[in-house]
């Protein structure tokens, strides 16, 4: 597929802010080619200069003969509010370039949520070619940690002055930060801020984004970060639900019969001591086949209930590997279902207390 020109690009991210049919089926077409553009993430506090900063790194990306495409993510507007006045303003020296696109976001009552929304939007700009999807972002809330985890490379733009500020709001900026930018470094100030950031280790670039100082200098620090890996450029998925019960029977007499799911399929996995029945797939209902198996001790001690969440994870060998690398307890080696299905399971206590069944996607080779 060829690369979206900047009307296409407008229709299909109408398409998505809408979840209109039409963009799923975009999506699904061109996830499969991203994961190659530069995602840098860019957030801070309402004033920093994150816009302005973002109009000079927009310039600073072409200069290097890229395209790139800018989402402003505002939780403040309407979410059929269409552009952010400000925004567009500051981004105005772009107009007409088919290298750059712009695109306003705004989250009050995203459907799906926020970092849904932005995760498509980015799967979008990057699988139709730009080669850098800047996401500009407010705050430092769990939006914005959800929506940095998304970005390649994210930049905390701070200010000079924030004295006890930067203090409260260290937390929540050191789990995401890759580089600090000081805007406004021509107000008093930046060198102190300065200082304070030296704890961190990260990458620490001045900026003035008004006089369009330091912006090269930003941009050459984060493309000096390795990116995270982007997971979103194909989504994990929820595979199933696993429910332990006594007897499938009893269980089918109220999910087929009285809520009237489809229920086809029933097999005995023996390695597992385990009978299983498919509802109507989301749910596997699971009665052990002898008091001493895993789903048999599991009832002796909890009862019935839910036993597992299944889900169905992009790139599943390179994360198996990373997880064993961090020290994550995986009950078994990866190894394959009755289903034909690749999977691992992982120990609740990595996972907030569930039992977490790992899957790998099929259309993975
Ligand atoms: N003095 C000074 N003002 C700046 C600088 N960068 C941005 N501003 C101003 O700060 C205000 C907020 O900028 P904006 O980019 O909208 O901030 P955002 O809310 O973080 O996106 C505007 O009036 C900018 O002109 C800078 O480096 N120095
Ligand atoms: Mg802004």
């Amino acid at each position: 597929m060829a690369p979206l020109s900047t009307r296409e690009l407008a229709r299909a991210a109408t398409w998505i802010e809408n979840r209109d049919p039409e963009g799923t089926k975009l999506l699904a077409e061109l996830s499969p080619q991203a994961g190659k553009a530069l995602v840098i993430g860019v957030t801070g506090p309402p004033g920093a200069g994150k816009s302005t900063l973002v109009g000079g790194l927009v310039s600073a990306v072409r200069a290097q003969a890229k395209t790139v495409a800018v989402l402003a993510v505002d939780p403040s507007s309407p979410y059929s509010g269409g552009a952010i006045l400000g925004d567009r303003i500051r981004m105005q020296a772009h107009t007409g370039d088919q290298g750059v696109f712009i695109r306003s976001l705004a989250t009050r009552g995203a459907t799906g949520g926020v970092s849904r929304a932005v995760g498509d939007m980015i799967t979008l700009f990057d699988g139709a070619g730009r080669d850098v999807v800047i996401v500009e972002t407010v705050g430092v809330g769990q939006d914005e940690v959800d929506v940095a985890r998304l970005a390649g490379v994210t930049v905390v733009v701070l200010v000079p002055g924030m004295g006890d500020d930067v203090q409260a709001i260290k937390a929540g900026l050191l789990e995401i930060a890759d580089v600090f930018a000081i805007n406004k470094a021509d107000l008093p100030g930046a060198d102190r801020l300065e200082r304070e950031l030296h704890d961190f280790d990260l990458p620490v670039v001045k900026t003035v984004a008004t006089k369009n100082q330091g912006v090269a200098e930003l941009l050459a620090a984060v493309q000096a970060v390795t990116p995270r890996r982007s997971v979103f450029a194909q989504p994990a998925e929820l595979d199933h639900l696993g429910i332990a019960v006594r007897s499938i029977d009893r269980a089918l007499e109220f999910y087929r019969d009285q809520l009237g799911l489809a229920a086809p399929h029933r097999e005995t996995v023996e390695v597992e001591k385990v009978h299983v029945a498919m509802v109507d797939p989301l749910i596997e209902l699971l009665e052990p086949t002898e008091a001493d198996s895993v789903i048999g001790r599991f009832l002796e001690k909890r009862g019935e209930g839910m036993h597992h969440v299944a889900l169905r994870i992009p790139e599943f060998e390179a994360t198996i590997e990373r997880l064993k690398a961090s020290g994550v307890r995986l009950l078994n080696e990866p190894r394959r279902g009755a289903g034909g299905h690749t999977y691992v399971f992982i120990h609740p206590s990595a996972t907030g207390g569930v039992l977490l069944e790992l899957i790998r996607q099929e259309n993975e080779h």
